[in-house]
């Protein structure tokens, strides 16, 4: 369930891109290796769909390419990672099925372990509402129908957090990231400027957590530097920094511009003040941008997670999350509350330190996860 896009067209490139290719292309497919986002892809292309069809609908693109196994077998390696990474917790909602009968006290244990596992009251009850009513209308009579019911209604919780990044409507697209200090924005960054610069697309980063003089340096130890740019100013403006790295990715053609941005200030300034005037001055650079605003969240904050979306989201208007450490001893639930209570997009999930430890949120895999 790979979703794989065109990019822009070529023929869409904008008057405004200097660097523009000589001579238009006819309207044939583009080489696939530049143009086109390999089957693996992450990233959404327009037009966008809730459920990608897998042949493109508008341009002319080449025939969709069967994912290769190698492709499937990192997927279901990562899988295996954030399974360990969430049993790590003692995750009991499995346990409450062990030589159960259908009846209250199974209820109860489960309602218990939804707890534990960080999935909010509000989210819980749903949750147990929603499974009587699959037990009863299937008439299970057994509690591993029940486990597997339990899952449906999670999958099912969770799908509307289902959604893909879409890079290429814009040019650039603008991605402003913000979150708490140590949740992994920095990180996810590089790990997502990596991916995009693999599969073609030019990135300019700014650097516009101007606080830590190292946040240039981490941003380029992930960057290719032949393929990503940074625009930094130690201890400047964020805002003035975010504004000449959307000129710049507009003058430059670049095909996404992301802004890494502070968690913590030196200053009294609020952080929420100062993310709302990067937005302000992002937007004045480009009328469209920022295209998306995504918060990161390091997953074993708890319930906390879910007042940090609700405040940025209120600040900000967020478009997509960012759920990270999923492998350490986060307990996984409270994607169930932010589903239940503030169902904002989750692009990607990361589940390690690793370039590669970055996935797509698939609401069916996660559900199976969450119940060991
Ligand atoms: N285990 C694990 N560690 C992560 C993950 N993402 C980020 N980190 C670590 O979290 C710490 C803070 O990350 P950083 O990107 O600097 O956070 P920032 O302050 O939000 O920019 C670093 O030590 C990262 O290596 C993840 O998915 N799993
Ligand atoms: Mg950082």
């Amino acid at each position: 369930m790979f979703s794989f896009f065109k990019k822009k067209p070529p023929a869409e490139s904008p008057a405004l891109a200097p660097a523009a290719s000589p001579a238009p292309l006819p309207a044939e497919p583009p080489p696939p290796a530049k143009s086109v986002f390999s089957p693996s892809s992450w990233f959404g292309g327009k037009p966008s769909a809730d459920e990608p069809p897998p042949a493109p609908a508008a341009a002319p693109a080449p025939p969709p390419i069967e994912t290769p196994p190698a492709e499937a077998e990192q997927r279901s390696g990562w899988l295996g990672k954030l399974k360990t990474g969430l049993r790590k917790t003692g995750n009991s909602i499995t346990a409450a099925f062990v030589n159960a009968q259908i009846d209250d006290a199974l209820y109860e244990e489960l309602e218990a372990a939804l707890l534990m596992a960080d999935t909010g009251v509000k989210a819980t009850e749903h949750l147990l509402e929603d499974l009587r009513r699959r037990v009863k209308s299937s008439m299970a009579t057994e509690a591993s129908q029940v486990k597997l019911l339990l899952a449906d209604a999670i999958a099912d919780l969770l799908r509307p957090l289902e959604k893909s990044l879409v890079i290429g409507e814009h040019t650039p697209t603008v991605i402003m990231v913000a979150g708490v200090n140590g949740a992994g924005k920095t990180t996810s960054i590089g790990k997502l400027t990596k991916h995009l610069a693999n599969e073609g697309a030019s990135v300019l980063l700014a650097a516009a957590d101007t606080f830590r003089a190292a946040a240039r340096e981490q941003l380029l130890v992930w960057a290719d530097r032949n393929t990503v740019e940074i625009v930094s100013q130690e201890g400047g403006d964020p805002a003035a920094v975010s504004f000449d790295a959307v000129n710049a990715g507009k003058a430059r053609g670049k095909d996404v511009v992301l802004v890494d941005t502070a968690g913590r200030l030196p200053t009294q300034l609020h952080l929420m003040d100062e993310l709302k005037k990067i937005k302000r001055v992002v937007n004045r650079a480009d009328a469209s941008a920022p295209h998306e605003v995504l918060l990161v969240i390091d997953g074993n904050t708890g319930q906390n997670a879910l007042a940090q979306v609700k405040a940025f989201d209120e600040t900000l208007g967020l478009t997509g999350l960012v759920i990270t450490k999923l492998d350490g001893t986060a307990k996984g639930g409270v994607l169930c509350a932010i589903a239940r209570e503030r169902p904002i997009p989750v692009y990607f999930i990361g589940v390690g330190e690793k370039l590669e430890d970055l996935e797509t949120f698939k609401a069916r895999e996660f559900a199976q996860a969450l119940m060991g």
